[in-house]
């Protein structure tokens, strides 16, 4: 990304600043591991229950962050026992656990964190992708597994790899009819979705001045879609007005980059030279111009994620709606991000005109975004203002999903086709909307507070049939040996290895369950086969294997199933961390050509993995294809924690392992 800047190394960008602030391991280098104080955390329910069980399991009394909320954002259809289940225990572990609480219908969890809880300077883990949101508000806000999540409540610092600051110059002023969203899906045209990974991306320049706090949170959401570790804004005006308008001025302070600020890389966006911009299906960083596209027929427009997550970005909706209709046999539909966002809507009148053009209104949270409803038909298009449009997470497996600014969205719905909305003006006359919002009815969110400690001990988490437990997880054998089940291609998603959607989705806390839709998507047949293989089997895949999402289902089901070990190209982030943590081997080879080489049916074996990943061993290995008679260099690129995880089987029996050892020690000394 960028052309990079002479050789002395970056410092004083303001992500080395918040990085400074929250070091409590390691040295501040790109690419070592470093250990970072967590102030805040959260958890939404799809990823949630299962942190809930680890932390049972890594036996917490009460969070030890400074503030913790669990958010029930994305499982809100409720169309058996199931969801509402998962919403009591929740509810339930949040009173154990001293966490604030945050039911259905409150919206998406990460821009009510921002209204509700964001500082500027705090650092917040959280077990969801776009928790890098957080970071509109000059936070250090980094999307993990769930696990890290709950290690960071039970006291542990975050690990993870120290990345390298990418500094994005905005300069110039958006024009009419381009948004936010069509800057980040310019980053995406010019980097694709493994552009950021082990990257900051750092905004800062004179352009930032006319983007609002929300408008920041669009850019910041996406810097997931690039792979980015997060996403930084400076504290300024913006955050300071957007912190008055909730309530909260007295939470600001000022934050920017010092006058010397060296980035690792850099690069520059001229926001006047931005024009509406789209997705195609079905990749985040196929962008091309909402002009070439144009004329494409539309059958749904979705508007409502964490990647549209402000008033306006609903209100500019409505006021394009407004006094017209939408197109003849197209859906629109609304998620309003929040419940408050659902009534500033209502008491500026923008409900009714979107009622009265037709558009069909749900409750605040994911819904469509994740394949909660909303599922499209087979082929038509439907243009989203999500961050994400992987194949399939739709509900619908041959979906057709683009994404877009709200604006492009409105104008193509209201027409019927793929419509540039600055063309659309010019026939229309329509001029883009001034919205005159009124103060943000910050405090609508039901949040229910933690429970004082006493109070706290004395709760049972209410754990309905379909909440199992964590699986067992048994440690790395010497010698692992199974046959390849499965190769892929590029930009294989946490998508692809475990489906969300309707269906899976509500069998969440179940393991077994959703292990039964694992890698579908590239093969149906995959867990039959997996169920029917003795002992461990391998997985091949290519470049930035498991990136989009940060849940850690993606790891535990195959694990379940029996995968010990992913060959690939290159892994992405979260996922390379959350196959560690549940004692699976993330290899890379050294010779990318390698992976050609391997075939579903081949016979992998792996030797002396005691001794390759003991302390102070290199990080190489060989694979033995058995089948092919070749030999293949891999290496991982595991700190030491991350080699004793993996070899006990995962993060919790290592801890475990590590807590029988001081008590054997102990009472050998009595
Ligand atoms: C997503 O957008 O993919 C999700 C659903 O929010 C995930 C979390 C999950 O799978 O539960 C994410 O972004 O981490
Ligand atoms: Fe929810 Fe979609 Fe945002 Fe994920 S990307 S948190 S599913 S709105």
């Amino acid at each position: 990304m960028g052309t990079g800047g002479p050789a002395p190394p970056a410092a004083g960008t303001l992500a080395h600043q918040l990085i400074a602030a929250h070091l409590v391991e390691g040295a501040a280098l790109p690419g070592e591991e470093i250990g970072l104080r967590v102030d805040q955390t959260l958890t939404q329910d799809a990823t949630g229950t299962l942190v809930m069980e680890e932390l049972e399991a890594l036996g917490v009394d009460r969070v030890r962050t400074g503030l913790g909320v669990s958010y029930v954002d994305h499982n809100i259809l409720q169309t058996d026992r199931r969801n509402a289940e998962d919403h009591l225990f929740l509810r339930s572990a949040a009173r154990r656990f001293g966490l604030w609480y945050s039911g259905p219908g409150n919206g998406v969890s990460h821009p009510l964190h921002l209204q509700r809880f964001g500082v500027p300077g705090r650092s917040l883990a959280g077990a969801d992708s776009h928790t890098c949101a957080a970071g509109a508000l000059g936070m250090l806000a980094i999307g993990v597994g769930g696990l890290d999540v709950a290690l960071a409540m039970a006291g542990h610092p975050l690990r993870l790899r120290m990345p390298r600051i990418v500094g994005i110059r905005l300069t110039g002023v958006l024009p009419p009819w381009v948004g936010a969203k069509d800057v980040a899906l310019e980053l995406l045209r010019r980097h694709g979705v493994k552009g950021a990974v082990d990257r900051v991306l750092e905004y800062h320049g004179p352009g930032l001045a006319a983007l609002t706090a929300m408008d920041r949170h669009v850019l910041a959401t996406m810097g997931a879609e690039l792979g980015a570790t997060a996403s930084v804004f400076p504290a300024d005006e913006a955050v300071r007005a957007f912190l008055r308008s909730v309530g909260r001025e007295e939470d600001f302070t000022e934050l920017t980059a010092g006058p010397e600020a060296r980035y690792d890389l850099s690069e520059e966006i001229d926001l006047s030279g931005l024009e509406p911009l789209i997705a195609r299906p079905s990749s985040p960083d196929d962008v091309v111009p909402v002009r070439e596209a144009a004329g494409e027929p539309v059958s749904q427009a979705v508007v409502g994620s964490c990647a549209d997550p402000g008033l306006r970005d609903i209100a500019v909706v409505a006021a394009l709606a407004h006094g017209r209709r939408v197109a003849p046999g197209v859906s629109l539909d609304i998620n309003p991000t929040s419940r408050g966002v659902l009534l500033d809507l209502t008491r500026m009148s923008a409900t009714a005109d979107l009622i009265a053009a037709g558009a069909r209104i749900h409750q605040a949270g994911c819904l469509g975004c994740i394949g909660m409803g909303q599922a499209p038909a087979t082929g038509r298009n439907s243009l989203r203002t999500v961050p994400r449009n992987f194949r399939g997470r739709s509900g619908t497996e041959e979906d057709a999903v683009w994404l877009c600014s709200p604006e492009t969205a409105a104008v193509s719905a209201l027409t019927g086709r793929i419509t540039d909305p600055r063309e659309w003006a010019a026939e229309t006359g329509a001029r883009h909307p001034e919205l005159a919002l009124p103060d943000p009815a910050a405090t609508v969110a039901t949040l229910e507070e933690p429970l004082p400690p006493d109070v706290a001990r004395t709760v049972r988490p209410e754990r309905g049939p379909g909440i199992s437990g964590l699986p067992e997880l048994d440690p790395l054998p010497d010698t692992l040996e199974g046959p390849v089940l499965l190769t892929a291609g590029d930009n294989v998603s946490t998508d692809d290895i475990a489906p969300a959607g309707a269906a899976a989705l509500p069998l969440r806390s179940d393991i077994p369950a959703p292990a039964a839709f694992t890698f579908t998507r590239i093969d149906p047949d995959y867990p039959r086969r997996a169920a029917e293989t003795p002992g461990p089997h391998f997985v091949v895949g290519g470049d930035n294997y498991g990136h989009g999402s940060s849940r850690e289902h993606a790891a535990i089901t195959p694990r379940h199933l029996g995968l010990r070990a992913v060959l690939a190209t290159s892994f992405a982030r979260i996922h390379r961390q959350n196959l560690a943590n549940f004692g699976i081997l993330p290899l890379t080879f050294d010779d990318p050509g390698d992976r050609d080489r391997i075939a579903v049916g081949d016979r992998l074996r792996l030797e002396g993995l005691h001794g390759s990943l003991a302390p102070g061993a290199g990080p190489v290995l060989r694979v033995h294809n058995i089948t092919r008679g070749e030999h293949y260099a891999v290496h991982h690129r595991l700190s030491a924690r991350q080699c004793e995880a993996v070899l006990a089987g995962g993060v919790i029996p290592a801890l475990a392992r590590r807590t029988r050892t001081v008590e054997a020690h102990s009472s050998a000394r009595e």
